[in-house]
């Protein structure tokens, strides 16, 4: 098998190049390890900058995001019982966010991808990458590409790949976790809280008008056995609770664990081989960044396959990876930054608090910081 661009993982990275490619008139085949359902159903983000919803819908898949996605022009931050409204479409030019599944944005492109008459070969594993050669293995088979596109997430193949010592690691693993719900009761909230509590971190988030997406900091390695419920909804209750606020039970119809980490490959590309979205790099989930990264990293392929492909030039794809780079540390420090803002250090005690304390009500009584956080929270136009 041969093909222009080699799309290894269909997850929100590939499945959006494909897609761009696909426009540009560019050939690709794509390699999915694992069901179209498990693909469908992972959840995982549900905000979505200005930037990502802009592209989905220049691609052609911004149909259903225009309706039901939900748009929000602020957040709130929690500390001491109080909610503080973060306006961030006022202090970030009018920019705004979108909440909308990443399940969805999945489920938009393969529809997508499929009605275009292009297969995604779903269960086919890739075992292996070579970058110097264009060449990526699978069971039974070997496809021959100009360049691969490394979009198979943090435990993928293609970074695995590559040899000891030809890239470098940055990583920082922190020592808490999230547990987060899906539950079927309408959101008790208006806008995303991000709430400080000395218990711990909790996230008030929504999916739908009829669904709620609520987050508790746990350690990282929880069993979500020590966690029915009812204990989940108490201590959800705990942590936001302010004067007038309510916040409704239901029905959980999901639950995980997942621990949080800071990573980043550098350099990006390697060869013929480029990485984009979490093979590449990391962020905890505070800052609400690792699906915009990995779009804005495809984005940037895209635009520089186009390039090549158009008029031979190869400058963009010479550039990928420090152009990329910019906007990933930016995104890295932000999300450390929230991270560490919200989250009770294990083990802290009260000069830690206070810290957290002064800084949130810095964040929420300066407009400068306030600003700051708005205009990196909606997704900075230039890096
Ligand atoms: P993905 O989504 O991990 O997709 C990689 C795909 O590659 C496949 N694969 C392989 N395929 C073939 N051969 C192999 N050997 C393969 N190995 C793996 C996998 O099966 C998969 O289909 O990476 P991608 O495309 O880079 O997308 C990144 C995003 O998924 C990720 O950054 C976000 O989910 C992070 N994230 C959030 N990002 C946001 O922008 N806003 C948010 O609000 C947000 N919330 C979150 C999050 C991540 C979370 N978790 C669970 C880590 C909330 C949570 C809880
Ligand atoms: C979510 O709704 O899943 C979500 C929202 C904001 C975050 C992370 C996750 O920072």
């Amino acid at each position: 098998m041969r093909t222009q661009v080699g799309i290894v993982g269909a997850g929100p990275a590939g499945l959006t190049l494909a897609r761009l490619l696909e426009l540009a008139g560019i050939e690709s085949v794509v390699l999915e390890a694992r069901s179209r359902e498990y693909c469908e159903a992972r959840i995982r983000a549900g905000v979505l900058e200005q930037g990502t919803t802009d592209l989905l819908r220049e691609a052609g898949v911004g149909g259903r995001l225009e309706r039901e996605g939900i748009v929000h022009h602020g957040i709130s931050l929690q500390f001491d019982g109080e909610r503080h409204r973060i306006p961030l479409s006022d202090l970030a030019g009018g920019r705004s966010i979108v909440i909308y599944g990443q399940t969805e944005v999945v489920k938009d492109l393969i529809e997508a991808r499929l009605a275009s008459g292009l297969p995604i070969h779903f269960e086919t594993p890739v075992e292996a990458v070579d970058a110097a050669r264009g060449i990526v293995r699978f069971e039974g088979g070997e496809l021959e590409c100009d360049v691969i596109a490394g979009c198979d997430g943090f435990h993928g193949v293609c970074r695995a790949s590559l040899p000891a010592g030809s890239f470098r690691e940055f990583e920082r693993e922190y020592p808490y976790g999230w547990l987060g719900i899906l539950a079927d009761v309408a959101p008790s909230i208006d806008e995303l809280v991000y709430a400080h509590h000395e218990r711990g971190f909790a996230l008030l988030s929504l999916r739908s008008p009829t669904r709620s997406r609520y987050y508790l900091q746990c350690r990282p390695d929880e069993e979500l056995s020590e966690w029915p419920d009812d204990r989940i909804w108490e201590e959800l209750h705990r942590r936001t609770a302010v004067d007038g606020g309510t916040l409704h039970d239901g029905p959980v119809l999901e639950k995980g664990v997942t621990g949080m980490r800071s990573y980043v490959c550098e350099p990006m590309r390697h060869g013929r081989l480029f990485l984009a979205g979490d093979a590449a790099h990391i962020v905890p989930p505070t800052g609400a960044k690792g699906l915009n990264l990995a779009i804005h990293d495809v984005r940037t392929l895209a635009e520089a396959l186009v390039q090549r492909y158009e008029s031979g030039a190869e400058s963009l794809l010479d550039a990928y990876s420090d152009h990329c780079l910019r906007r990933v540390w930016r995104c890295e420090h932000f999300s450390w930054w929230m991270t560490t803002m919200l989250h009770l250090p294990p083990g802290g005690d009260a000069f830690d608090l206070r810290l957290q304390h002064s800084q949130l009500r810095y964040v929420t009584t300066s407009a400068a910081q306030a600003s700051a956080l708005a205009e990196n929270y909606v997704g900075l136009a230039e890096v």
